[in-house]
């Protein structure tokens, strides 16, 4: 069974991108399973080239560091031929009216006709992404289940219009409460984002000790006073005890009934997370030190990868109708 999941280099990877994603690749994870930078979902939007080149590396040494078997890590980029032409067969499979029908589009376009074409059709390319290595299982969080839904129907439509080509990949979403939906320390109506446009609602992966108490101690929360699990009424006290069950275990409805108010609350909060991020801060560090193990790492990533997407591009090719090679 083949697991495949994804990371965009679009700014520091969040607690977040942790809680929901990262450490369940290094849990569940074997050498047999694809954890990418999406590198090409990160040209979207607005990017600096040389930004873009810096955060990939960064994040490869993010994605080992979490404790993901490094033989299973590898850049987006690296199968962009591949990638290319099936992205373009299966574009000739969606239809407009699904990738405009894609929340996160509308969210990030806001109707607004000056965005890349790319952000519309990116869930495409994603979908060519999970098909081309044949994965069976994507583990992600619950904001990306509409993406999988698409890839879903793209490849079940392919299947009974050009003959079986493709395995139909499930979604793999934590449990609700346990890290499948990290929101804004500030705005805990909208999710916790590596690019949002403020840092005070946002935990970095390399936020200090320091800064990760002060962020926690001034997260937003309500004018009652009772620590109680209300994800709808209580979204900021909620996501606090979510955090915290997802750093040091338990049920954040349980571990309510042991605070009397949120102070206390908060300074457990920022403990648990303190203890559980300083390893994978240390492993970071020593990483992002040693050039040349990250340079290791690519190199064998994209070998793999290129391997595994061209049987699968030459099996589309063929059933769609383009002459074999
Ligand atoms: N707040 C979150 N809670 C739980 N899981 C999350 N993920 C992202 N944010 C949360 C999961 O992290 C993985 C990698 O995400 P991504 O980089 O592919 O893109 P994203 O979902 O758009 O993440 P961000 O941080 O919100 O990035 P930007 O700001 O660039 O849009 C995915 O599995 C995702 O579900």
């Amino acid at each position: 069974m083949i697991r495949l999941s994804a990371i965009t280099p679009s700014g520091q990877p969040t607690l977040g991108n942790y809680l929901g994603a990262l450490r369940t690749w290094a849990r569940e994870g074997t050498h047999e399973d694809v954890y990418f930078i999406s590198d090409l979902h990160a040209m979207t939007s607005s990017h600096n080239p040389q930004r873009l080149r810096s955060m990939t590396r960064e994040q490869l040494a993010v994605l080992v560091a979490s404790g993901i078997d490094p033989a299973s890590v590898c850049v987006q980029s690296d199968l962009i031929r591949e990638l290319g032409a099936l992205n373009w067969v299966l574009e000739c499979t969606c239809t407009y009216g699904e990738a405009a029908r894609m929340i996160q589009f509308k969210e990030k376009s806001l109707g607004r006709e000056s965005v890349r074409l790319s952000l519309l059709t990116y869930p495409v390319l994603m979908a060519a992404d999970i098909l081309l290595y044949d994965a069976d299982r994507v583990p992600v969080g619950d904001d990306q289940r509409q993406h999988l839904e698409l890839t879903r129907n793209l490849a079940q439509r392919f299947n009974s219009r050009f003959g079986e080509t493709f395995v139909v990949p499930e979604a793999v979403i934590p449990p609700p409460g346990r890290g499948d939906r990290i929101m804004d320390l500030q705005e805990p109506q909208k999710k916790m984002s590596k690019s949002s446009a403020s840092q005070q609602g946002t935990i970095g992966l390399f936020d200090s000790p320091a800064i990760i108490e002060r962020k926690i101690k001034r997260a937003v929360t309500d004018t009652e006073t009772e620590v109680r699990y209300d994800p709808k009424t209580k979204p900021g006290v909620s996501n606090l005890l979510e955090i915290l069950a997802a750093s040091a275990g338990g049920d954040p409805r349980a571990l309510a009934e042991g605070y009397a108010n949120y102070g206390s609350l908060k300074a457990d909060v920022a403990a648990a997370l303190i203890e559980k991020l300083r390893p994978v801060q240390e492993r970071y560090r020593e990483l992002a030190g040693d050039p040349a193990a990250t340079a290791g790492i690519l190199g064998k990533g994209a070998a793999k990868a290129e391997s595994v997407a061209a049987v699968t591009l030459e099996r589309a090719r063929t059933a769609i109708g383009l002459l074999p090679r």
